[in-house]
């Protein structure tokens, strides 16, 4: 037995020395493979407001590493040019899906069908695109503006009767976002349809905000200067509101719902909110930027051979200052 113990010991020595001479030296067993992350190239036109910030965080955290993504991201910074760069790179690099959150809705043809040549599947998120092929993407995840728009005018519309002001003149000052995103045009298309079924309803100006606060701002410190009536505040996003509320300041103007001038506006981002819950905006209408994990979905479901639905609404609701508390802002992702 203990000749067989050393016969063994010798064996087990002459192998380590041979394994190290030949410099294969023993390892612990091979790493397993690294599993196959699904490469994902997503173009996201800026990060002109809060609603943009919190939609590419919504994006970051759904298609993570851990969720078995490889993100690469591009920042346009408002320039379509740059997305249709960012874009014929994700192609160059091989991506496996490309996220598009398109700047406007026209412009999208010869890049997306390059796309569509080199194999890749589009998701459009946020703002729609009009194209002449619609098979140039699979899927578009994002809001019903449409309703956004048509729930601020029936607000509106509700909140006069409320006030008794059904006999007053309603001047309302537009504030648009950028021209050509889906968001400015049918929440314009609400506004004006609203315009023209209500005899005492007008106009008094449509300024271009470009969704930004300081555009926001300067557009209507300018339209101050005119001296032009009005009193109701029709803003396309929280971020030119809040510009147009320090403009409103510094002319001494009051606003809310105990001011002289009725504010509304779209997005609902916290910090609107909590304007609201203090009484200085009286309608907030939510645009949800959550989108990640519904693309995260939209996704997976591709992987697994599946045809998902072309249109995904996200769930949207709205606050005013007559229902709005502090259990709406404790419980917000944004
Ligand atoms: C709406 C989105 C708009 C937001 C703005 O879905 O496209 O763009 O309302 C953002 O805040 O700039
Ligand atoms: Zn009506």
């Amino acid at each position: 037995m203990k000749q067989t113990i050393k016969n063994i010991a010798s064996l087990l020595v002459t192998c380590t020395l041979l394994a190290a001479s030949c410099g294969c030296a023993v390892k612990s067993e091979p790493e397993p493979p690294e599993k196959d992350l699904i490469v994902v190239g997503f173009s996201q036109l800026g990060s002109e407001s809060d609603w943009r910030i919190a939609n590419t965080q919504s994006m970051l955290d759904a298609l993570s590493e851990e969720n078995g993504f490889d993100l690469l991201f591009d920042n346009a910074k408002q320039k379509q040019e740059n997305q249709f760069l960012a874009i014929r790179n994700f192609i160059q690099q091989g991506v496996d899906y490309i996220v598009l959150a398109p700047i406007a809705e026209t412009g999208w043809d010869s890049v997306l069908q390059e796309a569509k040549d080199a194999g890749l599947p589009v998701i459009i998120v946020d703002r729609q695109i009009q194209v002449e092929d619609e098979s140039l993407y699979v899927s578009w995840v994002g809001s019903d503006f449409l309703k956004e728009g048509r729930t601020a005018v029936q607000w509106l519309e509700n909140e006069i009767s409320l006030k008794r002001m059904q006999n007053e003149n309603i001047r309302i000052l537009h504030i648009q976002g950028t021209d050509g995103a889906t968001a400015q045009i049918l929440r314009t298309h609400a506004l004006n349809s609203a315009v023209a079924s209500h005899p005492l309803w007008s106009i008094a100006a449509r300024l271009q905000g470009e969704f930004t606060e300081a555009c926001g701002y300067e557009v209507v410190r300018d339209f101050l200067e005119t001296g032009e009536s009005f009193n109701v505040i029709y803003s396309e996003n929280d971020n030119m509101t809040f510009g147009a509320m320090q403009a409103l300041d510094e002319a001494g103007l009051t606003y809310g719902p105990d001011g002289d001038i009725i504010i509304i506006t779209f997005d609902a981002v916290h910090a609107a909110l909590e304007e609201c819950l203090a009484g200085n905006i009286n309608l907030c209408v939510e645009c949800n930027p959550m989108h990640g994990p519904r693309v995260a979905n939209l996704i997976r479901q591709l992987e697994a051979g599946e045809t998902p639905e072309k249109l995904v609404y996200v769930d949207e609701t709205w606050f005013s200052y007559r229902r709005i508390s502090e259990t709406d802002l404790s419980e917000r992702p944004y």
